[in-house]
């Protein structure tokens, strides 16, 4: 069955800086992922702050939106079939310590913290992400 999907894909400062943004863009290539838009932004705290809202009362919340404001980021909509949930698989577990062989942040993680990627974990958050960066 058709089942189309964009999903909203960051790479994150930690891997912009070691300069992988090409080595990752070809992972999703390699899967089949077009990147339908993107571009390379450094977002304010208080951005970080709205896209990560969800984890507002988490202990690593101040850190993470630090970490996520700290440096360029490179932010694209990616579309294949079941886009969400592929993209969620080729990045791999949150901990890259936990993470398949063969995702990205199993690959290119350094942390927890420092996991390289983030991936739109629904298609109703996708669709909310994707406005978050791309709206007109
Ligand atoms: P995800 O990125 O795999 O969807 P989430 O649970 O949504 O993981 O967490 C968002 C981001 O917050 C993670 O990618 C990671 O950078 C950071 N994070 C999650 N859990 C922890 C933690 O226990 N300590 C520090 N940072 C964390
Ligand atoms: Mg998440």
């Amino acid at each position: 069955m058709n089942n189309l999907e964009q999903t909203l894909s960051i790479i994150k400062p930690d891997a912009v800086e070691r300069n992988l943004e090409n080595e990752i863009k070809e992972m999703f290539k390699g899967q089949g992922f077009l990147i339908l838009k993107e571009k390379k932004i450094q977002i304010e705290k208080s951005e970080a702050e709205k896209f990560y809202k969800v984890h507002e009362t988490k202990p690593f919340y101040n850190d993470l939106c630090d970490y996520l404001s700290s440096g360029p980021i490179v932010v694209m909509v990616l579309e294949k079939e079941n886009a969400v949930l592929g993209n969620r698989e080729l990045m791999g577990a949150t901990n890259p310590k936990d993470a398949q062989e063969g995702t990205i942040r199993k690959k290119y993680g350094i942390s927890i913290d420092k996991n390289s990627v983030h991936g739109s974990d629904s298609v109703e958050n996708a669709k909310i992400e994707i406005d978050f960066f791309f709206k007109d």
